[in-house]
């Protein structure tokens, strides 16, 4: 009901605007102006509009700037984020010197340049040297862009795993399950068909390495300083692991196996003091709509010492004995 009272009054207002319009236009005929024309006048509120508009475009783009940076993501807590943390830095630098030029100038001419009766317009057919400049300076600053991203994304994604304690994670409508390797440091081999009652990943349980796999659910714990070889699995659909304060995102394709690595640099509480929030934990999210409960798709993880995180571990009940 109230939708449809809005919708209505919305209508209303409209045709309510633009029936003044029509009257404006037709007493401005009957006092013998042609509202077709443009003169002077039109000229000169034109360009104080756009000049206007140029002065709220910049306030207000400082003013989300600071009313909305509180808002970003804490630093890093990943060796191969502070990369990306500073790959996004120069590139968001760049794009904000280059909007703080390119754009208050246009408004800028817009107002400056604009008609006049006595002015006459002159025609500039052709200049070498600025199409020179504005095609060669956007090709050397994009190569440079490129080139820099590209070897900050191989430098991430081509990483030496020998060392790297790997986790499974599980992905399916709409939860995970992460699968830590046990004693042996070995993941056993898992298909969809072995899933039955406990064992919810499917682990083949005649394969002796899958036998002390340790699986995790709602909130697993982290060794800081430890590299890890994160592995993704899917059961159902595509969804993709998010590690917002980690900068790593990997999809999770049914039939597929993913993987990133990295190393966390920075504990559960090492976060609650720098960011001053004593509830502050990292998070796991699904970041594709994989379906109605997709939001509800997240888990808790504890960056801890590796003292603690031993201790945590021996807590846990390997698969065979549950
Ligand atoms: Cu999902």
């Amino acid at each position: 009901m109230n939708q449809l009272l809005i919708a209505l009054t919305v209508v209303l207002v409209v045709a309510a605007v633009v029936q003044v319009i029509r009257i404006l236009e037709l007493s401005a005929e009957l006092r013998g102006g042609n509202t077709n024309k443009v003169n002077d006048k039109d000229n000169r509120n034109q360009g104080a509009l756009m000049l206007l508009f140029m002065i709220a475009m910049v306030v207000s783009f400082f003013w989300m700037w600071f009313k909305w940076e509180p808002l970003m993501l804490p630093g890093a807590s990943s060796e191969h984020g502070v990369q990306i943390d500073n790959l996004m830095a120069i590139t968001m630098g760049i794009i904000i010197v280059v909007f703080l030029i390119t754009q208050p100038l246009l408004f800028f001419f817009a107002y400056r340049y604009r008609g006049k009766k006595e002015n006459k317009a002159s025609y500039v057919s052709h200049n070498n040297r600025l199409e020179l400049i504005w095609t060669a300076i956007p090709a050397i600053v994009l190569t440079v862009l490129i080139v820099y991203g590209l070897k900050t994304w191989s430098g991430i994604v081509n990483k030496d795993t020998s060392d790297a304690q790997v986790v499974e994670f599980y992905a399916r409508q709409f939860d995970w399950t992460a699968r830590f390797t046990g004693q042996d440091g070995m993941l056993g081999e898992a298909n969809v068909r072995n899933i039955q009652g406990a064992n919810i990943v499917g682990i083949d349980m005649e394969d002796e390495f899958g036998q002390d796999d340790v699986l995790g659910r709602g909130e697993i714990y982290l060794p800081v300083g430890q590299p890890m070889l994160f592995k993704f699995r899917s059961q159902d659909v595509l969804h993709s692991a998010y590690f917002p304060h980690f900068r790593m995102q990997m999809n999770c394709v049914p039939g597929m196996n993913t993987q990133f690595a990295f190393t966390p640099t920075k504990t559960t509480d090492q976060m609650r003091q720098e960011t001053g929030n004593p509830e502050f934990d990292y998070i796991l999210l699904c970041n594709k709509i994989c379906g109605a409960a997709h939001y509800s798709m997240q888990m808790t993880i504890k960056v801890v010492s590796q003292e603690e995180y031993d201790r945590w571990m021996s807590e846990q009940t390997p698969l065979a004995n549950s």
